[in-house]
């Protein structure tokens, strides 16, 4: 018998396993991975011995010993047959990739960026980055982007996720930190309204602080425009139409006004702006209110009743009010609320946005937005300017500006004055990008594209040369969970041979750029002191946090400036005395109503609304090569009310053709008896004639630049017919 695949002997021989997280999302539930021998048999018939990782759950605070399907499988892809393990070059445009050296492929690279930049400029090379990426890797990409290219193009996908939420947190209360409170808050609350979140699918092992609450006697109240496995297990779901969250968040708080159900006291304690935002909200009549939303007045003024009369309450919301065009000013309606009922602070009671990806928080910290330096600093701060020119050793004035956000630069790419090179770092957005065809036209009109990934992605597909990585047991780094909790991602084993860290990536185009000494390291524990001296100071402050001190208690909740004191465990609930804005209050935010970037009409008659499912993970790359998850949902489908169907001809199970104005997708229909009459569910995983992000609306926020995942108008037809 031989050996085929030889781990990192540590690993190998340590009998507990590595306590470490899961790889996708941001709930980071706890597992340990064990190194397991397998026996398989080789092409030859031979009967060989593999080295394979064993999950097991770990009981952490956030999954007490909980994991979902995603979480139990990870480990699947370390050793999957479609993993890259050698850089790729395409030689000419339309020409097929051919393994390359990881020598050939890096010098192609700079001198292709530095073709670029000659050319058009040093902004025409753009850079992309992902959520997912540890604190280390986000923050080693921003300083690339500003330091190594010179360049103010860089944002990520974190713009599609949780930059409406963040903005509208910002503008309330001085800082975005998406839950303000550790979970274990939750079951404290007696009344729970979630917004737009479905977590039964999205982070199953959550459900549990949602089952302690209610068996409390607390009651949850869901807003959804689906009845979805979270909705089922609510004492209440409110059903509105697609993109009219605000108008619900405006007719709830006019519903307590009304019924004098305010917290004046704390209104004039701990706010500013409460007259501003009382003046709009007197429009917003429940009559008129149902109207628009849908949701029976009687079941308005119950939700406003449940939540305005309880002790506690909370309200949480998730991309559901929050991937629309006016998704900054819904989220600013739901905060107006909860201080209105001055519920916010006080332990078990608050509001707060659950974060997606695994490092969606973190990676929002440190330098990867358009308009951010590290330690979530304002790029147009000239405090802050200094602070990173001195750490970064450089002169403030060679620290680019502000750049495009996501859409705005990917829109743009090989057009005048857009990005003619890029560089992608952990996202595939040929699938998750809004309106990927005009994408796709972008890609193609690119002078260069790079893509770092573990697989040939839809996207890498399309790239001049492909690197390979390494994944998230194979490196270490720290990631920051929706509740704000720094922790430690430990590596369990060595990567295969021919794959690198994305960090020794960009270090050596760095070198190759010129850059060098600024890029002296790619060990994630150097990074992480500088990334610690970069925060100093700023909101998001990492400075008092470390590895050993994540480990020995569970990790660490930014922010935390105490370097001195081991125990010190930074800040669980930031909230709750005072804000930190400048007086210390929260601020009202006065809103008005308006309608979606496009609604229903008579050629488009259907809402169409996208989302998830709890076996794949965003644009599928990893997921859809997971044997049980693929088989277990395999194609892309579109949820359709049974009565809406036959009017249309359409068969439970048959292909149909679902389009918008921007372009139409082949989905399977799927009958769902509970959906609202007017709306079309289709969920985002696949790429091809499938993807749903082909129909789409890049409709954006004005202010977080967020794009319409949420609402836009289709239509659905049967396929053959003439
Ligand atoms: N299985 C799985 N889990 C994941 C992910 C994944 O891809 N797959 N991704 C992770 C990431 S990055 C994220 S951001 C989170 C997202 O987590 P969620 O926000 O829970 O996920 P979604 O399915 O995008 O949207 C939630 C709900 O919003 C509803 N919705 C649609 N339109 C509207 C609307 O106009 N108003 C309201 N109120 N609701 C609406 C949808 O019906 C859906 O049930 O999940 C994380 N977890
Ligand atoms: N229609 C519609 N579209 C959406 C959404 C929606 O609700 N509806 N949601 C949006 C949201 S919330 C999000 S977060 C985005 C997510 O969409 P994407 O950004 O496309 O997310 P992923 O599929 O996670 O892409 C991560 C890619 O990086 C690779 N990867 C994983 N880890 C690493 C790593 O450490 N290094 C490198 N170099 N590569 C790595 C994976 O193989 C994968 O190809 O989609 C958005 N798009
Ligand atoms: S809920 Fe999220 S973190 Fe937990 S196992 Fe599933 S994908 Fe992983
Ligand atoms: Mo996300």
């Amino acid at each position: 018998m031989t050996t085929l695949n030889v781990l990192n002997p540590d690993a190998a021989s340590a009998t507990q396993g590595t306590d470490t997280h899961c790889p996708y999302c941001a709930l980071q539930c706890g597992m340990t991975l064990t190194p397991e021998a397998i026996e398989l048999t080789d092409a030859n018939g031979h009967r060989v011995l593999d080295m394979h990782l064993e999950v097991s759950p770990r009981d952490f605070p956030t999954n007490k010993g909980g994991l979902c399907r995603k979480g139990w499988t990870s480990t699947k892809l370390l050793t999957h047959r479609d993993r890259l393990t050698t850089p790729l070059i395409r030689d000419r445009k339309g020409g097929p990739l051919r393994p390359a050296s990881w020598d050939e492929a890096l010098d192609k690279i700079a001198h292709s960026f530095q073709d670029v930049q000659q050319k058009y400029g040093r902004d025409a090379v753009g850079v992309f980055g992902g959520g997912g990426l540890t604190n280390e890797k986000a923050y080693w990409l921003g300083k690339f982007a500003r330091v190594g290219l010179k360049t103010a193009s860089i944002d990520y996908n974190g713009r599609f996720c949780m930059s409406s939420a963040a903005a509208a947190n910002n503008r309330a209360f001085g800082m975005d930190r998406g839950l303000p409170f550790p979970l274990e808050d939750i079951p404290l609350a007696e009344t729970i309204l979630l917004v737009g979140s479905n977590p039964g699918e999205t982070m199953p092992p959550f459900m549990q602080y949602f089952d302690e609450q209610k068996k409390r006697g607390g009651n949850l109240i869901v807003v959804d425009p689906r009845r979805t496995t979270t909705a089922e297990s609510a004492t209440l779901h409110l059903q509105p139409a697609p993109g009219t969250d605000l108008m619900l968040a405006l007719g709830l708080l006019h519903i307590c006004t009304r019924d004098n159900l305010l917290d004046h006291v704390f209104i004039a304690a701990r706010t500013t702006g409460y007259r501003d935002a009382k003046r709009t909200v007197a429009n917003y009549w429940p009559e008129y209110v149902e109207q628009v939303t849908g949701v029976p007045v009687a079941k308005l003024t119950e939700a406003a009743h449940l939540l305005a009369r309880a002790k506690t309450a909370m309200t949480l919301t998730a991309r559901g009010p929050e991937q629309q065009s006016k998704g900054v000013d819904t989220v600013s309606a739901f905060i107006n609320l909860m201080l209105a009922l001055g519920k916010v602070g006080p332990r078990g009671s608050g509001f707060g946005t659950l974060t997606g990806q695994g490092n969606g928080q973190g990676g929002r910290e440190h330098g990867q937005k358009c308009d951010q330096l590290p330690g979530y600093r304002s790029i147009n701060d000239p405090k802050a300017r200094e602070h990173m020119a001195q750490v970064w050793g450089v002169e403030e004035s060679e620290i680019p500006r502000a750049g495009k956000s996501a859409y705005e630069m990917l829109s743009a790419m090989g057009r005048p004055g857009g990005v003619r090179a890029l560089l992608v770092v952990a996202s595939n957005i040929v699938v998750s990008a809004p309106n990927v065809n005009e994408i796709k036209r972008g890609l193609d009109d690119l002078d260069f594209l790079v893509v770092s990934d573990l697989f040939l992605s839809e996207t890498a597909q399309r790239a001049d040369v492909v690197l390979p990585t390494a994944q998230w047991a194979e490196e270490e780094g720290t990631m920051t969970n929706l509740e704000g909790r720094v922790l430690w991602r430990k590596r369990a084993q060595e990567a295969p041979t021919g794959v690198w860290t994305d960090t020794k990536i960009l270090s050596a185009i760095a070198q190759r750029l010129g850059a060098g000494d600024k890029f002296s390291t790619s060990e994630p524990r150097e990074i992480f002191e500088e990334l610690r001296a970069a925060s100093r100071g700023g909101i998001a402050d990492y400075s008092g946090i470390s590895y050993e001190k994540i480990e020995a208690q569970d990790g660490v909740f930014w922010p935390c400036s105490d370097v001195e004191n081991a125990d010190h465990k930074g800040t669980p609930r930031p909230f709750e005395y005072s804000f930190p804005t400048p007086d210390g209050r929260a601020r009202f935010q006065a809103v008005d109503y308006r309608p979606a970037g496009e609604e229903p009409d008579e050629e488009f008659p259907f809402y169409l609304t996208t989302g998830r499912v709890m076996g794949h993970y965003q644009s599928g790359a990893q997921t859809r090569r997971v044997p049980e998850l693929a088989a277990a949902m395999p194609e892309s489908f579109v949820e359709i009310h049974p009565a809406m169907a036959q009017i249309w001809g359409i068969q439970d199970g048959e292909s149909v053709r679902v389009s918008s104005r921007r372009g139409e997708a082949i989905l399977v229909a799927k009958f769902s008896a509970t959906l609202r009459h007017d709306v079309l569910f289709a969920p985002f995983h696949w790429g091809g004639a499938g993807c749903a992000n082909l129909l789409t609306n890049p409709a954006l926020d004005p202010t977080s630049k967020m794009p319409e995942f949420k609402v836009c108008a289709a239509k659905i037809e049967k396929i053959n017919e003439p």
